[in-house]
Order: C-alpha cells, then structure tokens, then sequence
C-alpha cells in the first residue's frame, strides 16, 4: 500500500495546549518506519499550512478560535482531497477539529469517484454538537456534525462540497454523550456502539456487521481513531479522559479486523497531547494499533474465523 503521512498541528480546537505536538510524538515513535516495516511505501508530506482566518462573529460566545479552526478546516480539507487521490492518507492530529477538515475532503473525492464514503468514528464522544449547542465551545466537539452536513455551519465553516451521509457513520466507544448530541445522533440516524453496547456484544460482532454494510456498497471507508477511545489507563496522553473505555486488547481487535477487510482507505490518529503522556507509552500504543491496522499480525496469517473449522 502506499501510504501519505499528513500532518495537522491544530490544538486550538481542544480545551487545553498540546495536541500542536502530536505529529511529532507520533513520528518519533516510528510511525514512518513502523509502515515501512510492513511493507508499505511511505511519503511524509510534512504539516499542512494553514490558511489566513478571516474575521467570523457567531451568536454562541462560547465558541473559542472559530476563525481559527476554520480557516485549518480549509487548508486540511484541500491537504485530504490532494492525497487520497493515489494513497492512503494517515492524518496526524492533532485535536480532533481536524477531521472536520479530513472528512469533508474525502467526501469530496469519494462523491467525484462515485463511491459512498463511510466513517467509523472510534471514540469517547460523538463530536456531534453543532456551533449553537456546544456549551464548551471547544470546536473538537463539533467535526462529525459538520462533515455529515448537520445545520447552522454555513458561512462559518466552509461550504461543504459533499456530506458524509449520516447513516454511513458508525461511532464506537462513546461514554461521553451531552443531551443535544444524543437527540441529534437519533434523528440523524447515526449508528451508535456505545461501551454498554461493546460490554454486552462484544466488539467484534459490532464492527462485522458494520464491515458488512461498507463491503456490500462497494464503500470507502474512514476511520478516526481519537486517543479517549481507549481507556486512560493504558492511554493517559489526552486532555478528555473518560473512565471505562477500550481495552488494549478490544482496540488492536479493532484494527485487526479493519485490516481483514481490506476497507480502510484513510485514517485520523487525533487528540493525542504528549505533554501529558507518560514517556511515550500512548504514542507508542498509537503507532502500534496503526500497525495492526496495517498488517501486523501475532501470527503470520489473519486468524481463522470461528464459524469455520479450527
Ligand atoms: N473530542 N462533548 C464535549 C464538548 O466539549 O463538546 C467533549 C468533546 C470532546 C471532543 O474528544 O474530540
Ligand atoms: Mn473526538
Ligand atoms: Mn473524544
Ligand atoms: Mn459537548
């Protein structure tokens, strides 16, 4: 495979600093040579380059940097429609704003391609607040809505050339859900595995299903893998930790089966803050569940399916 390292140092859209470091964490935990490793041709693109914010007033005075974030939703946007033309972009974030930038430009090629894109959203929270409902004004609370064309982005945001279809998003993970966003996932109908949904089925026959779905579309797929999907206590690098999130195990199981499925044709590592990581274990687990989304195997086959015969 050919892959294209796209880096997003945006961390005005997260609570707090140092998301701005996050490519660099993750490049020095080996992410090039880890894909080179398995096989892949890899070319860094370096960091996109933001484009000039242009004043925006919004009624909500929560909002923090929204000329800011929406100016690197352009510039990231432009960056993730040029490299998905002949490889597979992995996006290094950053706070999680960027995939408001990453989405709407593989939608955009996905649309030119006539193929329907879908999302696998990994993660803690939906970031599926609009600009009028989120009450922390944080814009990394916002990507999902955004790109999936969800109501009140237009003439703050960039128009959006494509929206990603709502009911081709599948979230996994989530234990973090604020009212609007729950009321707003419903009637969008977004499909949610919630971590009480992943207690009670178990991960794997979650993603099988939604696998399913992309494979019978002939879809693309993207996935976006925030650092809070995982539990805090093997991924402390993040500013929004959650109680009772993925296991080490539940998470590389993840990857494993995308990597089967032979779908994926993009990927977010986002919210990573290596100031608050602890001598690189989580970009570590990073660039270790990225290469088993890329093929690393425990064995040198993929595991036997176990309706079939051991
Ligand atoms: N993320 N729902 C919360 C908010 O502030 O809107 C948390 C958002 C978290 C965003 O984790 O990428
Ligand atoms: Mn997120
Ligand atoms: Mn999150
Ligand atoms: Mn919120």
């Amino acid at each position: 495979m050919r892959c294209k390292i796209v880096g997003a140092p945006v961390q005005d859209g997260a609570g707090r600093m140092g998301c701005e470091m996050g490519p660099s964490a993750l490049r020095t935990a080996g992410l090039a040579e880890v894909l080179s490793g398995l096989g892949h041709t890899v070319e860094d693109m370096g960091a996109v380059q933001p484009m000039p914010a242009r004043r925006v007033v919004h009624g909500n005075l929560a909002l923090k940097a929204l000329p800011e974030i929406s100016a690197w939703t352009s510039a990231i946007a432009a960056a993730a429609y040029a490299a998905s033309e002949d490889a597979m972009p992995i996006f290094l974030g950053g706070d999680h704003s960027i995939s408001a930038g990453t989405v709407s430009g593989l939608a955009r090629r996905a649309a030119e391609a006539g193929r329907p894109l879908f999302v696998l959203w990994l993660d803690a929270h939906p970031d599926f607040h609009t600009l009028d409902t989120t009450a922390s004004g944080n814009l990394h609370g916002v990507p999902l809505a955004y790109a999936s064309g969800q109501p009140g982005f237009s003439g703050y945001f960039p128009d959006l050339p494509a929206a990603v279809d709502p009911k081709r998003i599948c979230t996994m993970g989530l234990r973090s859900v604020d009212p609007a966003e729950r009321s707003a996932l419903n009637e969008a109908g977004v499909t949610v595995h919630d971590m009480r949904a992943i207690d009670e089925h178990g991960i794997a026959p979650l993603l099988r299903a939604f696998l399913a779905r992309v494979s019978d579309e002939d879809g693309l797929l993207h996935v976006s893998l925030d650092v809070d999907f995982l539990d805090p206590s093997i991924a402390p690098a993040v500013g929004t930790t959650v109680p009772g999130g993925a296991t080490f195990r539940e998470a590389h199981l993840v990857m494993e089966m995308l990597s089967d499925s032979g779908l994926v044709s993009s990927l977010d590592l986002v919210e990573l803050n290596p100031f608050l990581d602890e001598r690189g274990r989580t970009a570590t687990l990073m660039v270790d569940l990225t290469a088993s989304l890329m093929g690393r195997r425990i064995m040198d086959r993929p595991t036997r399916s176990h309706s079939g015969s051991f």
